[in-house]
């Protein structure tokens, strides 16, 4: 199956981020390289898309989310950089690219990642604010801070690292994929929803859309690393065999994961006709979801 993907609002997300790249006193420049190398590199845009596309779905104008969308991708693009570093997951290849430590030093990684990360939360405080008004911009950092710190990402990562090793049941594997990588699928959808001035049934609907192709962007991933090039996917495939972690795969095969996937990706279009939502863009990027090699 070839699945469209939405790149005229990726390429506006391209536009985004240089716009809205933080500026910095000259002294900063190591560390803003290290920014620009990582964030600049070919990445799916895949959440600043889901920010505009819930703008949209709700009636909105998704260039009034574009700030938010950027942070979002700021706050994943730190992610990936600190995930990579060697007391983490100690990789080498990223989207394609050596990854920021091993193309600059560990210390300028921790400082691009600190720096991506705080930025993402400065831009919204600032830029959003003007563009949506106060009231609006905080609700957006309240959702983009419980979706990055210990109620999402952090908290998912924990609980990674700290099952490393020993097989994990699926409910635990479930809490793993739901934090570390859905929690922030979710905020961006989410706050698109509430930046076009979205319903509070528009914005919760989309929400569980969200969290559910969240998980089938997880349980793809868990594919790709058994099925996928390290071509196409820009990092080694095979890692989590290596490292003995527990996904999906390993927990139920290829088919079954891939049948989670489609139920996954079946229940978030029905919340999307539960809460009126435009399907759209929203449903190609569920389609893509499903039949994605990178
Ligand atoms: C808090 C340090 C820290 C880490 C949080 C999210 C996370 C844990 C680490 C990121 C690395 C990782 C492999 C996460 C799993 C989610 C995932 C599939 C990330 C890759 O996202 P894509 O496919 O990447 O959207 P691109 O490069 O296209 O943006």
């Amino acid at each position: 199956m070839t699945a469209r993907y939405p790149d005229e609002l990726k390429e506006a997300v391209e536009e985004g981020l240089h716009h809205h790249f933080p500026l910095a006193d000259e002294r900063a420049a190591p560390v803003v390289d290290a920014m620009r190398y990582s964030l600049f590199a070919p990445g799916k845009r895949f959440r600043p898309i889901l920010t505009l596309a819930g703008a949209q779905a709700v009636g909105g104008d998704p260039a009034g989310a574009m700030p938010t969308a950027c942070a979002f991708e700021f706050i994943h693009t730190y992610s990936l950089i600190h995930d990579d570093l060697p007391a983490l997951d100690d990789d080498e290849l990223r989207r394609g690219q050596p990854t920021c430590h091993i193309k600059f030093s560990e210390s300028t990684a921790i400082l691009a990642g600190d720096a991506l990360l705080t930025e993402a939360f400065n831009l919204v405080a600032a830029v959003q604010t003007e563009d949506s008004g106060p009231a609006i911009a905080m609700r957006v950092l309240v959702e983009m801070g419980r979706a990055a710190g210990l109620q999402g990402m952090v908290g998912g990562q924990v609980v990674d690292v700290a099952t490393e090793g020993p097989s994990v049941d699926r409910t635990t594997l479930e809490f793993i994929h739901h934090h570390k990588t859905g929690a922030l699928i979710r905020a961006a959808a989410v706050c698109g929803a509430i930046l076009g001035g979205g319903t509070d049934k528009q914005i919760a609907a989309l929400g569980r859309y969200a969290v559910n192709l969240g998980l089938a962007f997880q349980i793809s991933d868990d594919i790709l690393d058994v099925v996928g090039s390290t071509d196409t996917v820009g990092k080694p495939v095979g890692s989590d065999e290596n490292n003995r972690k527990t996904t999906f795969v390993s927990m139920i095969g290829v088919d079954n994961s891939r049948q989670a996937a489609r139920a996954a990706i079946d229940d978030a279009m029905a919340a999307l006709d539960e809460g009126d939502l435009e399907r759209g863009i929203l449903n190609e990027l569920a389609e893509f979801v499903l039949a994605r090699t990178s």
